[in-house]
């Protein structure tokens, strides 16, 4: 059971990946979860993607476990893209110290 889990994990995290591959990874500071309306406040570098600079502001997140993964104060690198005008977290990952 285990192992199926793993390999389940394994499958989504090669998934999610694969689906990312074309947006670039992004420096972020989070500095605002909000669990009720499934947002996050983020300090982030350049998104050349979306023609964005660095700044502070709220995103949209694509599925609100990516709220779980982070608290305020953590360094993250994220992916962000527009989805159907809005906004959006992509994915999110503690960065390496
Ligand atoms: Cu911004």
């Amino acid at each position: 059971m285990k192992r199926l889990l793993i390999s389940l994990a394994a499958a989504l995290v090669a998934g999610a990946a694969f689906a990312q591959a074309a947006l670039p990874k992004v420096q972020a500071e989070v500095r605002r979860v909000d669990a009720a309306t499934q947002k996050i406040t983020l300090k982030h570098g350049d998104i050349p993607n979306i023609d964005m600079g660095a700044m502070t502001m709220a995103f949209r997140v694509k599925d609100p476990a990516l709220l779980e993964k982070v608290k305020a104060g953590d360094k993250v690198v994220i992916t962000a893209d527009k989805v159907d005008g809005n906004l959006t977290v992509m994915s999110i990952e503690l960065a390496k110290p």
